[in-house]
């Protein structure tokens, strides 16, 4: 058996023309984001893509096909849809193999990137070590990603549902490098400062093209984590988000919450807790990293 990949006329045209492409995960779509703002946001990153000189390539598994750029209707379908899987690398291959659908994590959008030849891509935020991961052992599969599949991946930082240093040890001892721009301390999602430093920063998106050529000249596997800071006007302080976050996270635990319904359970009670203000938070840091992303592929082809 082959595997058909699909691209959208755009995605097809860009490679072609060797021009730079950003891939974008459709799991924010259905798991990330309530409808409409999920679909507005995705349309807004497509177009912050274009803005900044690249073509954008949302990826999605749609009745056993894999698509690498989706029009504005499959968008519109998805933002909308129920009981669509959440692929990570374990089941991407059983959604081809039986037709279904679903949308890529950063884990499986990676692993489509690289097969459609594209090795860059913007998200929100990454899976990571959850807090109490030494109870739970709840590890996302995106940080295996990272150490196998060459794609880079621009995000702004790991969200502060996760046990952040637990993250950047996992990722150290994986061989995974994690850059931020244009600061010193690692951006923690909805805030730009973490309180931890990033093991490597870089002032400006060509410094971080550099890295990567120097990496693909020595014949380095795997993927880099750029850290890219949310705009200031749109931060929320993390000892505010500290405190909507502990509640989340011990209302999820009575829930009886497991598995992969974890991460989608606590971004819905977060936006909930905080009245919309972390939605509108995620909606902005989201356009910034599209914005870096297609700098970045940009800098890398020329
Ligand atoms: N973090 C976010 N928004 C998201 C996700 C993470 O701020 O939508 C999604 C991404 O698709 C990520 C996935 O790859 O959740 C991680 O899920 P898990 O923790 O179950 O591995
Ligand atoms: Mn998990």
């Amino acid at each position: 058996m082959s595997l058909s990949i699909t691209f959208s006329k755009s995605v097809e045209d860009a490679k072609k023309n060797n021009q730079p492409i950003v891939a974008l995960e459709s799991t924010i779509i259905t798991h990330g984001m309530p409808y409409p703002a999920n679909k507005e946001t995705a349309m807004q990153v497509e177009a912050t893509v274009r803005e900044n000189g690249a073509v954008p390539a949302t990826i999605a598994v749609i009745n056993g096909e894999l698509r690498i750029g989706l029009t504005d209707a499959t968008i519109d379908e998805l933002a909308q849809a129920d009981n669509v899987m959440k692929l990570s690398r374990a089941d991407f291959a059983f959604a081809i193999a039986h037709q279904r659908t679903g949308s890529t994590t950063v884990a499986a959008t990676m692993i489509g990137a690289h097969l459609a030849g594209i090795s860059v891509f913007a998200t929100g935020g990454i899976g990571g070590v959850h807090k109490g991961a030494e109870n739970s052992f709840d590890i996302s599969a995106d940080l295996h990603e990272f150490a196998k599949t060459p794609v880079h991946v621009v995000s702004a930082g790991a969200k502060a549902i996760l046990d952040i240093p637990k993250t950047l040890e996992v990722l150290e001892t994986l061989g995974v490098p994690v850059v931020t721009l244009g600061q010193s301390r690692l951006p923690a999602f909805w805030s730009r400062d973490s309180g931890i430093d990033s093991p490597l920063h870089l002032p400006h998106v060509e410094d971080i093209a550099a890295f990567i050529q120097s990496r693909n000249a020595l014949s380095m596997t795997g993927g880099v984590l750029i850290g890219n800071p949310v705009p200031e006007d749109a931060e929320i302080p993390k000892a505010i988000m500290d405190v909507t976050i502990a509640k989340a996270i011990a209302e999820c635990e009575q829930a009886g919450i497991s598995g992969k319904e974890v991460t989608p359970w606590l971004l819905g009670r977060i936006v909930e807790l905080t009245d919309g203000q972390s939605l509108h938070t995620n909606k902005r840091l989201i356009l910034n990293n599209a914005a870096v992303a297609a700098q970045l592929a940009v800098a890398l082809i020329t």
